[in-house]
């Protein structure tokens, strides 16, 4: 069976780009393929997080997991540092990954640009080893990822391919899958920026009550003209607003232009709200439930000893094929 592998990491508290660039793909996934979704929590630490915060924005992405429809039973749900392989294995591939390549990262320059030089720490540098390790661990054959991320996976193909060549073809070849519609929310202050969980201004979050959601919804920032038409460059706000709702409607972006073709902007924001309402309020009705009842607590234990049994063997596979001496 194919299998899938992707991750979210608690930095913060999930946002509405979250959810429709990867969080709410996961589940399509789980009939016909083999899914192992992971909460990153040893990347959360790339930048700095207070340790209480670290442990409720894990409860959370695993209660999100499950209330997003992921089946336990289907899927493998865990916690990236229960599992400890993913930290062996990274030791081992950081030494096919350079400097130069890291330091090219989107991700890194973006977020080292924030911070004094002696502030970066070496896991922020590093962190796409770890996502690599992550990959390569559970065979994955397909990533469902933002578009940010695929740049990460990119990377992760050239490691496997270098890795392949030295030692024969030791690791399944991943690739990024990014939706069609989607991919890449914009902030609803300044369409120009990622809707981003650290850069909290113009997002929606996944914990915001309908009211505040429907305020920020009805106050996002739209463009010149009067009316809704489908034009990126000239209406980025409009563009963004119509992807949001065709994301959460499972329609194309065409159709959701075509519905509203024409619609005056309070009208056309007000359903963009009541399309929000009816996807958030039974979502955030189940996460309160799973909190509530603390069932994530066993779908992480026993997602850990199903994913340990799967990330050994390819641990021990790679262990064997670079030359460490297994007994
Ligand atoms: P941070 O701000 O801490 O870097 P983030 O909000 O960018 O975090 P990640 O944890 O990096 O979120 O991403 C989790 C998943 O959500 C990834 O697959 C990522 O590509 C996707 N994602 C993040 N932001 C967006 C967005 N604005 N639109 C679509 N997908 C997104
Ligand atoms: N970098 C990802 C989280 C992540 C991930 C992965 C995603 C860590 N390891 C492996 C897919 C596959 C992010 O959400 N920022």
């Amino acid at each position: 069976m194919k299998r899938i592998l992707s991750g979210i990491k608690p930095t913060g508290q999930l946002t509405l780009g979250n959810y429709i660039g990867a969080l709410s793909h996961f589940k399509e996934y789980q009939d016909d393929s083999e899914p192992f979704i992971f909460i990153a929590d040893l990347h959360a630490l790339t930048l700095p997080i207070e340790p209480e915060e670290l442990r409720k924005n894990s409860r959370d992405i695993a209660a999100f997991y499950l209330a997003s429809g992921l089946d336990p039973k289907k899927a493998t749900i865990f916690l990236q540092s229960a599992v400890p392989a993913h930290a062996e294995l990274n030791a081992i591939v950081q030494n096919y990954l350079y400097m130069g390549e890291l330091r090219r990262m989107t991700q890194f320059k973006d977020k080292a640009a924030k911070l004094k030089e002696t502030a970066i720490g070496l896991g922020l540098f590093a962190y796409p080893v770890l996502m690599a390790a992550d990959i390569i661990l559970y065979d994955a054959d397909e990533v469902p990822v933002g578009e940010d991320q695929s740049q990460h996976v990119e990377l992760c193909r050239e490691l496997v391919k270098r890795m392949n060549h030295r030692y024969g073809d030791i690791l399944r070849m991943p690739k990024a899958v990014v939706p069609k519609v989607g991919a890449r929310i914009m902030s609803l202050t300044d369409p120009s920026k990622k809707m981003s969980k650290s850069d909290p201004k113009g997002d929606i979050f996944l914990l915001d009550d309908p009211k505040a959601m429907r305020k920020k919804i009805m106050g996002a920032k739209t463009d010149m003209g009067p009316t809704v038409t489908l034009d990126p460059l000239e209406k980025p706000g409009i563009h963004n607003l119509l992807t949001i709702y065709a994301s959460l409607d499972g329609i194309s972006l065409e159709e959701a232009t075509h519905r509203f073709d024409g619609y005056r902007y309070g009208d056309f924001k007000k359903a963009v709200a009541d399309k929000l309402d009816e996807v958030m309020i039974p979502f955030r009705k189940r996460y309160d439930e799973i909190v509530e009842s603390g069932s994530y607590r066993e779908v992480l234990r026993d997602g850990a000893k199903r994913a340990i049994e799967v990330a050994e063997k390819t641990l021990r596979r790679v262990q064997e094929a670079v030359g460490l001496l297994v007994v």
